[in-house]
């Protein structure tokens, strides 16, 4: 059964086994939680009409059952900390050194892509903007600026699992790594306004030849 659209990013994968681990913990403690309140139930030989004491006593020996229901409780838990925190570390914590850099401007209803030109610099006079598309090169590391002209947009990219808010006055740099080539849609992950479900843009993850024929096509540089 697939849940998941397509993963393009490790980070993608280990967000899903991530997803898989809290799943497994939280199910197990939501089924015998379920089985506790429901097992005394259909197994009860007193009357209906009498009222019905949470503990009958509070010997140490009952005790001792809420005491290994908290621990496991607590062990869950802690097991999900310890298996969440590499992950967000890496995704939320670390900007490693980038191959290529890119701007990505939410505004009502469209995403502006800004490349940083031929000189590989972002926020110079030969920086290109393009609409709705974005040319990312495989297995690089991009960092992405993130911002909002006018009111709150989220930039969603569902096939790396990669979702972030922009807000207007701030930029905000992610960094991301995609290893499959192909079309992948971005679309807006907060609501915007009327036109918020037509936010939609194509992200291209090329081979590095392709993307730089891609890139040369945007600069306009012919050769
Ligand atoms: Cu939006």
């Amino acid at each position: 059964m697939k849940i998941f659209p397509e993963s393009n990013s490790q980070t993608g994968l280990e967000i899903d086994h991530l997803f898989w681990v809290i799943t497994a913990v939280v199910g197990i403690a939501f089924v015998i939680t379920v089985f506790l309140f429901i097992y005394p139930i259909i197994t009860r030989k007193r009357k209906w009409t009498k009222k019905e004491r949470y503990m009958i006593d509070t010997s140490h020996k009952k005790r001792m059952w809420i005491y290994a229901g908290m621990f496991l409780l607590l062990m869950g838990d802690l097991y999900i900390l310890f298996t969440e925190h590499p992950i967000w570390h890496s995704v939320e914590q670390t900007l490693p050194e980038p191959d290529f850099k890119i701007a990505i401007v939410g505004k009502q209803w469209m995403w502006s892509i800004i490349y940083p030109g031929p000189d590989g610099e972002l926020y110079t006079d030969d920086d290109v903007s393009a609409v709705n598309e974005l040319h990312l090169p495989v297995n690089k590391v991009v960092h992405m600026d993130l911002k909002a002209l006018d009111v709150v947009h989220s930039v969603f990219l569902p096939n790396s699992r990669f979702k972030q808010d922009v807000l207007p006055g701030r930029t905000i740099t992610r960094w991301i790594k995609l290893n499959k080539e192909g079309k992948f849609p971005i679309t807006c992950a907060e609501i915007c306004g009327i036109g918020h479900s037509a936010m939609k843009g194509d992200l291209y993850v090329e081979s590095e030849t392709k993307w730089k024929e891609t890139m040369d096509k945007i600069y306009g540089i012919k050769k």
